[in-house]
């Protein structure tokens, strides 16, 4: 079994994975959605699942909002009912994609007063942030359009960054701005924020408060994402991470389902670059759980990701750099390899216990009967929010 080094013990321990509060209700394709039963009727039986996950790994203390998925009367209350159960309201996540009036852009469009409207959602977040004690207001946006000729590309993103000016200037000190960037969907001709470059070209222009956000599944197939993971952490810009894994398009499966490797090299080059554990750099996940149970599919899911942090740990950085500098392609790629394929799992199960925490915590979540009761406690949960 292989050992971790007091310094990997101490980054195991320090790893925090923010959950999506949507995670926890019902989500699915525009052809059905499965009810799961148990699944929360509101904001506070979100919050209560998601502190389940924090229970069986620690590994996840902070819960992200949807607004206005997760609106309620009383910000001050569910932050206390959250931090009650042990975990803390994280980002919170604007909508402006289920609006009538933002059938043709919102931060982009062509009317002043749509443009307006959807600049008072994102103030209205902020304010929401002062009393949730929450740090980022993330924004993605579902703004693009469907056929060549459709719209001014130029005067969207001019008028995308004068709305972006507007949000970012309502920013307490404590806040930031995290700008999600996707390549299609639901826009298929062009979307306002594509790729990395697009968001950092914004988010440069607004100030240090302001920085990208990487949704793992928003790249077209064959991306190297590690590459754009380095050159952000390079610039200083990058922001957080939405953890998933795709496919095809925009699948929000579990993370390092798909594809481990690309999870390893992307961890390997979050390490490299000084963002792991860096306040600096948020680490959430950004799922649906369509036709799992929802609960264990986040405890799977942090799991992965700390699965393939410690593979990444494992890295002899001397040596690879050693084989680096002399060129020895074969020798560097070895090293790479040998961390990837060593299986971290009994070490972590061992480390777990000495914490005080279940060696497999899928297996003690699955004994607590905690799903069953929720089964039997809640009827009629909701939807996650997409129709919602
Ligand atoms: C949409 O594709 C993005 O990934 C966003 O992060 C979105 O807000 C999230 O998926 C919740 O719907
Ligand atoms: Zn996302
Ligand atoms: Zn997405």
């Amino acid at each position: 079994m292989v050992t971790f080094h007091s310094t990997t013990r101490f980054a195991l321990e320090q790893q925090a994975i923010e959950l999506p509060s949507w995670a926890f209700g019902n989500s699915g394709t525009r052809f059905k959605v499965f009810a799961t039963p148990g699944t929360p009727r509101d904001p506070f039986e979100k919050i209560a699942d998601a502190a389940q996950v924090q229970k069986f790994t620690a590994l996840a203390p902070k819960v992200a909002l949807h607004i206005p998925w997760d609106k309620v009367d009383d910000y001050s209350a569910l932050r206390t009912h959250a931090e009650g159960l042990g975990v803390e309201l994280g980002t919170i996540n604007s909508n402006t994609f289920q609006d009538d009036d933002y059938k043709f852009g919102a931060l982009t469009h062509e009317d002043a007063a749509v443009r307006r409207k959807a600049i008072d959602h994102h103030l209205e977040c902020i304010d929401i942030m002062h009393a949730t004690g929450s740090r980022d207001l993330k924004i993605w946006l579902a703004e693009g359009s469907n056929y060549p000729g459709q719209a001014d590309l130029r005067g969207r993103q001019d008028r995308l960054q004068d709305s972006l000016e507007e949000i970012y200037a309502r920013l307490g000190d404590e806040h930031r701005l995290v700008l999600e960037y996707k390549f299609f969907e639901p826009a298929f001709y062009h979307t306002d924020v594509p790729d990395w470059g697009t968001s950092y070209a914004q988010v440069a222009a607004l100030g240090d408060k302001a920085m990208v956000c990487l949704d793992t599944g928003h790249h077209a197939p064959g991306t190297n994402i590690e590459f754009i993971v380095m050159q952000l952490l390079r610039l200083g810009k990058l922001g957080s991470f939405d953890f998933n894994s795709r496919f095809y398009a925009d699948d929000d499966l579990i993370v390092g389902a798909a594809d481990p490797y690309q999870l390893f090299r992307i961890l390997f080059e979050v390490i490299r670059g000084g963002g792991l554990n860096n306040p600096d750099v948020a680490f959430m996940l950004d799922q649906c759980h369509n036709v799992e149970d929802k609960v264990p599919g986040q405890i799977r899911s942090v799991l992965n990701v700390q699965e393939m942090t410690a593979r990444a740990l494992l890295v002899d950085t001397e040596a690879l750099r050693a084989a680096q500098v002399s060129g020895d392609v074969l020798e560097a790629n070895r090293i790479f390899m040998d961390a990837f394929y060593t299986d971290v799992r009994p070490a972590l199960a061992e480390w777990r216990e000495s914490r005080g925490l279940p060696a497999d915590p899928m297996a003690a979540f699955a004994a607590s009967g905690y799903l069953q009761r929720i089964a039997a406690d809640r009827v009629g949960g909701v939807q996650a929010g997409w129709g919602a």
